[in-house]
């Protein structure tokens, strides 16, 4: 990890940017509401995976989590004194769709009725995810994701939010990490539902793909002048040597990582060297399913955390290919993710080469440090302060050098539940004392704070 001896970064300027930029935090239900069993929400598959022993590394869950479904008001006070002009959330499905073929339940719209406008109220431009990882446990007792069924229970799932928000709401996010879900999920086992085999996972992707390409449609359908598009989780992906060996493993693994996703996206289909590598895993793909999947979005979403480093290893499943941890010294955060603002700018500028996608967004970008409470009761966190400095450095020096990015939303406005994780893991701008549920803002939070009211 960095040391307090690091030297101190250029402080990076709110007019680097430009003024009508969009500055925000993001979130998600399941990670912060908690009220899991109120107002008629059912389980969710994180529910039903978190209760199963040995899954979340503190035994923990996301039942009471930083309480926001009863605290979102000093939440959202959180962001709008920190001078933010955006705020990204998501919307819990098992809040709304409560059982099998039923209306949508009128107390969970009303919730997220009420933080819209409370968004609204505080100048936030609210910025909805659709689905971040909390499927109703229902439905994954249907096959979930791996069942086309499930594509259309998202749709009525969609169509009734954005029914009841789209007068208010303009800015949709479709599938946060669709890669997270599929492969994390259903194929590597660490999150919800916790399968373990690869051509599930890829099924997966593709129906989650193909609900986010007839979710687009729909959604301009229900909200004048919508604005959408989908998140995903990208990293710059090198060789880990100049070997002829090391540089195809990276190809491959680039393949499944950075281009089965975009380039179906961006109406080229999955990409070809992939298909034939991954033979018989590959995901029944009905006609017309990639034209769906193609539908001209307005903006992509880009989540930034670190750059992939990758080793050819024959037999590694599922491509011969394996990430290596950050080598010995790398300066890295409490995830032992590698801390690279560099490849930010990378990233960036090779997806607008790759793809012109129109106007792109950070929907994440943050660090998770060993946050402690110190003598004064403030949480000095100067190295995500320092990390949150960079990457903003970074991300002007994509601007300038050609990434039409527009926004920029930190991961995150509060502490949370990081899945496998617990709550050992803290990514806030602002501490959670989850015994108390006190909001404390870090300093790291005092910093944006400060960029972005130009002090
Ligand atoms: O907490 C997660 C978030 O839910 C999705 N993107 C990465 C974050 C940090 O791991």
């Amino acid at each position: 990890m960095t040391t307090a001896a690091s030297p101190e970064p250029s402080a990076p300027v709110r007019s680097d940017f430009a003024s009508d930029f969009l500055w925000g935090c993001a979130t998600s239900s399941y990670q912060i509401e908690g009220a899991a069993r109120e107002d008629g929400r059912v389980e969710s598959i994180w529910d039903r995976f978190a209760a199963t022993p040995g899954k979340v590394k503190d035994g923990s869950s996301g039942a009471i989590a930083c309480d926001h479904y009863h605290r979102w008001p000093q939440d959202l006070d959180i962001g709008r004194d920190m001078g933010l002009n955006a705020y990204r959330f998501s919307i819990a499905w098992p809040r709304i769709f409560t059982g099998p073929g039923g209306q949508p339940n009128q107390k969970g719209l009303d919730f997220y009725s009420r933080l819209v406008d409370g968004m609204l109220e505080r100048g936030l431009q609210p910025w909805a995810t659709l689905y971040h990882w909390d499927l109703p446990q229902s439905l994954q007792d249907q096959g979930g994701w791996n069942n086309r069924a499930t594509v259309d229970a998202y749709l009525a799932f969609v169509d009734a939010m954005t029914r009841c928000l789209g007068d208010r709401v303009q800015h949709w996010i479709t599938h946060n990490e669709p890669w997270c879900t599929a492969i994390i999920g259903n194929f590597e086992g660490w999150h919800a539902p916790g399968l373990t085999d690869f051509k599930t996972a890829l099924q997966v992707a593709h129906h989650v793909l193909l609900s986010h390409g007839k979710a687009v449609p729909l959604i301009r359908a229900n909200v004048a002048d919508a604005q959408v598009g989908i998140a995903l989780s990208l990293h710059p992906v090198h060789a880990a040597s100049a070997m002829p060996e090391d540089l195809a493993a990276a190809a491959r693994h680039d393949g499944l990582r950075y281009r089965w996703f975009l380039d179906p996206l961006y109406g080229r289909g999955y990409p070809q060297a992939t298909l034939e590598a991954i033979g018989d895993a590959a995901p029944v793909v009905l006609p017309g399913d990639l034209d769906a999947i193609a539908a001209p979005t307005d903006f992509l979403g880009v989540n930034y955390y670190f750059p992939e480093t990758v080793q050819d290893d024959p037999g590694h499943a599922p491509l011969s290919a394996r990430v290596l941890p950050p080598a010995p010294g790398t300066d890295t955060t409490f995830m032992g993710w590698e801390v690279a603002p560099q490849g930010l700018t990378e990233l960036l500028l090779r997806i607008e080469q790759d793809y012109h996608p129109g106007p792109m967004y950070i929907t994440e970008n943050g660090s998770c440090y060993a946050d402690q409470i110190n003598a004064d009761g403030e949480v000095d966190d100067v190295e995500r302060r320092r990390y949150l400095m960079r990457h903003l450095q970074a991300l002007a020096t994509a601007i300038r050098a050609g990434a039409p990015v527009k926004g920029y939303f930190a991961w995150s406005l509060l502490d949370n539940f990081e899945w496998a994780e617990g709550y050992l893991k803290r990514f806030g701008l602002t501490h959670i004392d989850y015994a108390t549920q006190q909001r404390r803002l870090k300093s790291s939070g005092k910093w944006y704070r400060g960029f972005l009211r130009g002090e």
